[in-house]
């Protein structure tokens, strides 16, 4: 089992709060937002946190638009570590109920986010994702990249990522 060396917990969930760029993506199986994903964390006056997405994605086959995601995080013993509902702003977009475990953060620059789908008979992830978040839309600072390579090679991602791009599709004007 991963032991998460830094704190998340309450009041330090609201440094967390705030806009977040997905730089870096390990895909699931039927891999579902594609880049220009930006997402947006608020912990609730009850002390939970929720989180909003949006990312360009391509359903039905050929249709290419920007999905609107809400997302709640329910608290289990450790406090990095949820259980995410999601589901999308319209009847058509994914709805899921992921283990989501923040990897490593140090709140104002990056953070690193596993989801293991499905366990292999191994123990190993057969089905997972990962995001990696900055601050900054156009990437990591260079400081911070050595952690999160170090983090990739814990979860067992390392060489799985490729890179999310924001072009500006998914700006509102
Ligand atoms: O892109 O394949 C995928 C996985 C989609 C997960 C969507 C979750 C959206 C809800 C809030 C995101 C918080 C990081």
């Amino acid at each position: 089992m991963l032991i998460l060396s830094f704190r998340f917990s309450y009041p330090l969930t609201l440094q967390y709060q705030g806009t977040w760029y997905a730089v870096a993506k390990k895909d699931p199986v039927g891999l579902f937002l594609l880049d220009n994903i930006v997402s947006n964390f608020k912990v609730e006056e009850d002390g939970t946190m929720t989180a909003t997405a949006t990312g360009r994605v391509i359903i039905l086959n050929n249709w290419e638009m920007c999905a609107n995601m809400f997302g709640t995080f329910e608290d289990t013993e450790d406090p990095a570590k949820f259980k995410m509902k999601y589901w999308g702003a319209a009847a058509y977009l994914q709805t899921g109920y992921d283990d989501h475990w923040i990897i490593d953060t140090d709140y104002d620059n990056y953070a690193i986010h596993y989801s293991c789908r499905e366990l292999d008979v191994d123990g190993t992830c057969l089905d997972g994702y990962s995001f990696i978040f900055s601050r900054y839309p156009d990437g990591l600072r260079p400081d911070d990249q050595r952690n999160v390579t170090e983090k990739k090679q814990d979860i067992c991602f390392l060489g799985k990522y490729r890179r999310v791009a924001h072009t500006g599709f998914c700006d509102t004007a």
